[in-house]
């Protein structure tokens, strides 16, 4: 076999492969990093019994010294992520449109490492704040590593990279205190938005509840920015890059993810990395916009501006291709931390277009690596290595682990027969002809910045538009000066009258009497979640309430049911170990029910028995369980005596299931049964999560 077909058998494991050499299981005697067998790590080296520590314990130095440098400086934005392994495959060949390898063969597996995060909190901060989340793919191909570093928001704060630094600064904590920590809701924010109005799309997408996603497997990505495909000819196509996951995009409600933040502050990291060593891989589609360059200048907005989306109803994305991602990573620093992406880590047929913003992104991402990773050697690190042939003459630096041999590293030369040389099928940049003066000047065409925000707000459901609203009342709420507050809502009528008054009239502003400008009406259903996956209840976590007493059978034919389309039930009881059934027999708890929180699943159900609904019944935290999911809008069940649990919880008036029923009854999202109907009762709360959440009930009124 060739290499390349060898290649072509397993590539999927080509990175995997190169990552074997480098793993370290830390097996063997202990020894010092110069490896000398050591015999005691506990004591240090002292002049007698009591004495001083001598300088020459050179184990205790080496110890210490290397945890003393064990810290690198944490990304300044993005700094939390969570990442994994996966492999992506194209469907067909794009080669009318690019003549990337991974993009042109279908058979072709190439290997990926993509990193989640969130934006603006520190490492250790929680995972359920009201954020962007980044969503960055490093595809280690034949022909090189190419980095889609995206978001899961189409549009961005800000039009010229140029504003970075100083929309960084205004997100982040306030310099004086370093307060608050990974939240947008306060001053320095806002005042920032009321004063640079081309925030205010990506402000709604921030305010919406893409900003706190249920899970990064149900989660949107985007390339943000308009990109170039370049086919063998040279022609151009402009391109937007979508990630669409299979299980559909979905989110946490507010009051829940503060709540998580302190209950599993690690929530969207865990949930990543439980749900592949169960085995339930996250997949994603990827999607292109595909814009010939004829058509650059046929919309209402400019291509190169970042903050603009091309609504899918104008552009339909095509599926191109499908991610799995499949292996969590042995090391959380050597492999998430040191990931460094690079927008300028293209391929031959992926080029750049001149969005300002991008630009500045090419120049920033090399920049970044070389403090944080300490050097120019950083794509020599395993996790950034690719699986291409790397050969050049770039030579030393710090942390150099190549042993070059040889007498040249120029080019050109001759006593090194040549080489490296120039080789075929090398990366030739778009020929673009651009012509102008040296100006500082934001295009004409970059100037409107409401229009798409409205698009934005009018293509959400209700739900998601009180959702909305509310979000704003929060964070303009923490807000103390009066005119941050006051300059936002002008700005806020010039994308709805409507938003602006209902959003006024929760934070003591007044509203503004008149509309800046008519809505135009126009919306784009893709915008809105209300129109994603919502028939696949797969791997979604499902908190069972039993307590000593409980139908064992019951228990296990429910978790059977669930189980046969993908979805986790856990057994919560009011102790850990396990629980004597009705019949006398065993049934072992998952976990004790004061270690968790309904927040920590997607729903809740409660067993039947006699003898455990009576201990629930006057359980306050059990009680406490049922009334927070209702009130968090998800789907709640109860089988035969555990629908006495709901009747004690204080829930608004509730249809359930009375003694002799014979089916199942639905109100509200509520499911129970009593005797009979529990086959109806498990389809019906399939067909409820399956929709994620009950969103039309009212849940005002209940005190959770
Ligand atoms: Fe980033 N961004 N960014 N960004 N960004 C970084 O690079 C920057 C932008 C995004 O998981 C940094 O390695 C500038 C848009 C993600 O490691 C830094 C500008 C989008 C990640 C940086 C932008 C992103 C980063 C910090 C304006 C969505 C995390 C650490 C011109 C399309 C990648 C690092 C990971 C990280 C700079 C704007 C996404 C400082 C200057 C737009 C997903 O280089």
């Amino acid at each position: 076999m060739s290499d390349i077909s060898r290649d072509r058998a397993d590539a999927g494991d080509a990175k995997d492969r190169q990552l074997q050499e480098r793993r370290d299981d830390s097996a063997g005697a202990l020894t010092t990093n110069t490896g000398v067998r050591v015999d005691d790590t506990d004591n240090s080296l002292t002049v007698g019994e009591r004495g001083p520590t001598l300088l020459e314990d050179f184990h205790f130095r080496e110890k210490i010294t290397h945890f003393d440098h064990e810290r690198i400086p944490e990304r300044v934005v993005h700094a939390r992520g969570a990442g994994a392994y996966g492999h992506f495959q194209v469907y067909e060949s794009l080669s009318r449109y690019t003549r990337a390898d991974f993009l042109c063969d279908p058979g072709l597996r190439t290997p990926v490492f993509v990193r989640f995060s969130t934006v603006a909190g520190s490492r250790g901060s929680a995972d359920t704040v009201r954020d962007v989340r980044g969503f960055a793919t490093k595809f280690y191909t034949r022909e090189g590593n190419y980095d889609l570093v995206g978001n899961n928001m189409p549009v961005f704060f800000i039009q010229d990279g140029i504003k970075f630094p100083d929309f960084v600064h205004a997100v982040k904590p306030e310099p004086d205190n370093e307060i608050p920590q990974a939240q947008s809701a306060h001053d320095t924010l806002w005042d920032f938005v009321g004063l640079q109005p081309e925030t205010l799309h990506m402000m709604m997408w921030l305010m919406s509840d893409r900003a706190v996603p249920r899970s990064y497997r149900m989660m949107q990505g985007f390339g943000v920015h308009t990109f170039r495909l370049v086919n063998a000819r040279g022609e151009g196509t402009f391109v937007k890059f979508h990630w669409k996951p299979l299980l559909g995009t979905h989110s946490l409600v507010w009051d829940e993810t503060q709540k998580i933040a302190g209950k599993d502050p690690d929530y969207n990291r865990r949930d990543l990395w439980d749900a592949i060593e169960r085995g339930q891989y996250p997949e994603y589609e990827l999607g292109m916009q595909l814009v010939p360059e004829s058509d650059e200048f046929a919309f209402d907005f400019d291509l190169l501006d970042a903050t603009k989306i091309i609504p899918e109803e104008v552009v339909p994305v095509t599926p191109v291709g499908r991610m799995v991602l499949d292996r969590n990573p042995d090391n959380f620093f050597a492999e998430t931390e040191q990931v460094a992406f690079h927008t300028a880590h293209v391929v031959p047929g992926i080029d750049f277009t001149n969005d300002p913003l991008l630009q500045a992104r090419n120049f920033s991402y090399l920049d970044t690596q070389l403090i944080r990773l300490g050097g120019p050697n950083f794509q020599q690190i395993p996790v950034n290595r690719p699986v291409a042939e790397v050969s050049n003459n770039q030579r030393d630096g710090y942390g150099q682990q190549k042993v070059h041999r040889g007498r040249t590293s120029y080019f050109p030369n001759s006593l090194g027969a040549g080489c490296p040389f120039l080789g075929e099928g090398p990366y030739t940049h778009y020929q673009e002809k651009v012509e102008g003066a040296t100006i500082r000047r934001r295009s004409e065409s970059f100037k409107e910045h409401y229009s798409q925000a409205t698009l934005f707000l009018n293509s959400l459901a209700g739900w998601e538009r009180e959702h909305l609203v509310a979000a704003f009342r929060f964070e303009l709420g923490k807000c103390e000066e009066l005119t941050v507050r006051e300059r936002v809502v002008e700005r806020l009528n010039h994308v709805d009258h409507a938003l602006a008054v209902e959003v006024a009239q929760g934070i003591g502003v007044t509203p503004p009497a008149q509309e800046a400008v008519p809505n135009h009406g126009r919306s784009s259903p893709a915008l809105s979640q209300a129109n994603t996956v919502l028939d696949s209840v797969h791997s979604r976590q499902i908190a069972l309430l039993a307590a000593d007493g409980a139908d064992a059978g019951g228990v296990d034919r429910f978790r059977a049911a669930m189980a046969e389309h993908g979805a986790l039930v856990e057994v919560l009881a009011p102790h850990d170990g396990a629980l004597t059934t009705e019949d006398g027999g065993a049934l072992a708890a998952d976990r004790a029910m004061n270690t968790m929180a309904s927040v920590l699943y997607d729903a809740v159900v409660v067993a039947g028995g006699g003898g455990s609904a009576a201990t629930l019944a006057a359980d306050g935290l059990a009680l406490h369980f049922v009334a927070e999911a209702f009130k968090h809008a998800k789907p709640v069940a109860a089988i035969d005596e555990g629908v006495d649990v709901l009747t004690r919880a204080p829930l608004p008036p509730l249809r359930t299931a009375r003694p002799g029923d014979t089916g199942a009854v639905v109100d509200q999202g509520v499911v129970t049964c009593r005797g009979a109907g529990a086959a109806e009762l498990y389809a019906e709360f399939r067909r409820i999560l399956a929709g994620h959440r009950v969103w039309d009930r009212e849940v005002a009124s209940v005190p959770a």
